[in-house]
């Protein structure tokens, strides 16, 4: 294509996102705009299947059977949310086996906070209570970003987080009526998950590479700070409700501003963790290989037997 024509067909599609229109598959899209979406979807894909692992090493020692029943539910509907978003990425002209072998192959990131290690069952608490609840206001977001495929499935996959978020907040405050100890274990799981969730946000805006495309597309509608700060806002008022106390000195209502101001985030922890060095990055990729190597029999038994189906239809 003639370089005019590619810079008339860009003016064109920055104005139908100007307008609110939704982008589908078949429509012309920059290049830049396809890439950037496979890169984010995927490593969200990504996230929600590697986000299996930490809940996922709860479901055995679950303290009643009817908490073993609800994890599984929450930890099954993570590898529905996975699935969505490996379909929806699929539209962009990548399979999923490709998505699948770039992890493999360590050139595929998902989200830091899966690199940090379920200790107690509180811990199945604060994921739902603080991952969750840090998921739903980003993916609220993204359920109006301006690539429909992905749009749709945030709106489904918002629902079933908000179930999840209740019920990590449920299993909070039901250790907070409990024991000293089962109070102190609800503490100590809050002090460990509450600075880990607020980096699932992503770098300051000043040290984010991809927002100012991400948002001219709309593909983002607000930045990794708004966002950050939104959650902190409307989270401490439930720590408080339940007798929690979010580990920061620095957390305190802004009247001025009408936001909560707060404490620094360890960027340089933040940095580790994404670049491979956190406390599970290398058991989390243990474990992903394992089970999808255990899978390849049923991947082969489906291919087997859709190849079959495939025959049998032609031939009837
Ligand atoms: N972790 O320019 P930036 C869930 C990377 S799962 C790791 O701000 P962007 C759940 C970033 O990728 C929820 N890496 O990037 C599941 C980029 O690196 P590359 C997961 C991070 O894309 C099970 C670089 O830093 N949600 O809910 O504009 C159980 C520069 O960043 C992180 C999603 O994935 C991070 N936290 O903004 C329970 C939401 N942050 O690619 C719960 C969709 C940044 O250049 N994704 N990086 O190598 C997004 O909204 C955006 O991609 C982000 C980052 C806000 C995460």
């Amino acid at each position: 294509m003639n370089p005019t024509d590619e810079k008339e067909l860009e003016k064109k599609f920055q104005e139908r996102i100007d307008k609110g229109e939704v982008i589908e598959p078949k429509d012309w899209m920059p290049e830049r705009y396809r890439k950037q979406l496979i890169r984010m979807m995927s490593q969200h894909a990504l996230s929600e299947i590697v986000g299996m692992l930490p809940e996922g090493n709860w479901i055995t020692r679950a303290p009643s059977l009817r908490r073993k029943a609800i994890l599984l539910a929450k930890v099954q509907d993570e590898a529905g949310h996975g699935l969505y978003i490996y379909s929806g990425t699929e539209t962009l002209g990548i399979s999923r086996e490709e998505m699948v072998a770039d992890f493999f192959k360590g050139k595929a990131k998902y989200s830091s906070i899966f690199n940090y290690p379920t200790l107690t069952w509180a811990d199945t608490g604060s994921i739902g209570w603080l991952v969750d609840g840090a998921a739903i206001v980003n993916q609220t977001a993204l359920a109006k970003c301006s690539y429909g495929p992905y749009a749709r499935a945030m709106i489904r996959i918002c629902k079933e987080e908000n179930f999840h978020h209740k019920q990590g907040y449920e299993i909070l405050a039901h250790l907070m009526k409990g024991t000293p100890e089962q109070r102190q274990m609800a503490q100590d799981s809050v002090n460990r998950f509450w600075w880990p969730a607020l980096m699932m946000f992503g770098p300051h805006d000043a040290e984010s590479p991809h927002s100012a495309d991400l948002l001219r597309w709309k593909v983002k509608l607000y930045s990794n700070d708004t966002l950050r700060q939104r959650f902190i806002d409307r989270t401490v008022s439930q720590a408080e409700n339940i007798g929690i106390k979010l580990p920061d000195p620095k957390l305190k209502w802004n009247e001025e501003k009408q936001h909560y101001d707060f404490g620094e985030i360890n960027w340089e922890e933040f940095n580790n963790v994404i670049k491979g060095n956190g406390i599970c990055n290398k058991d989390r990729m243990k474990s992903r290989k394992q089970a999808h190597d255990n899978g390849a029999w049923v991947r082969d038994a489906a291919e087997t037997y859709a190849k079959k189906h495939e025959k049998n239809a032609v031939s009837a």
